[in-house]
């Protein structure tokens, strides 16, 4: 495919994150201000076109690592993967239905530690920011993600 001048200005128009949203490699993300259960986090995502964060890289958490020792208050913050909605607790991605523990994975040394019990994936301050299965009702930042390759560049 080739595109002309115009096509590609437009295009390179259309690779900017909403405002407020922070862009690294081929998503756009948002650090949310306020906390909430995972579910409540994860239809906010929903509401403005996201979904809570799946993380598939190393490259991927080093830069949401970052920013969070650097620039956020909040003690945990919620990711987008749960086995609640599995029965033989198989935890999964909910952006992208992938199995976690088939792909790039960072728990804890210690974590998960409630199989059965702790449903949802939390990062945490004192886990140096690594993984962990924690109880969904409980009030955690949470970060959503908009994959740029989702977004309809056609219009
Ligand atoms: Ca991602
Ligand atoms: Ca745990």
């Amino acid at each position: 495919m080739s595109v002309n001048f115009w096509e590609y200005q437009w295009i390179l128009n259309s690779v900017v994150c909403p405002i407020g949203w922070d862009h690294y490699g081929n998503s756009c993300y948002l650090f949310s201000k306020d906390t909430q259960p995972w579910n409540s986090s994860l239809d906010s995502c929903a509401s403005v076109g996201a979904s809570l964060v799946a993380i598939e890289s190393q490259t991927e958490e080093t830069f949401i690592q970052n920013r969070l020792r650097h620039e956020f208050a909040s003690f945990m913050w919620w990711l987008g993967g749960t086995d609640q909605f599995t029965s033989n607790q198989t935890w999964y991605w909910v952006q992208t239905e992938q199995k976690i523990n088939s792909g790039y994975t960072d728990w804890y040394r210690t974590e998960p530690d409630r199989p059965g019990q702790q449903h949802c994936l939390a990062l945490r301050k004192d886990l140096n920011y690594q993984w962990c299965d924690d109880y969904c009702p409980e009030l955690h930042g949470y970060i959503c993600e908009i994959t740029l390759g989702d977004l309809d560049l056609i219009g």
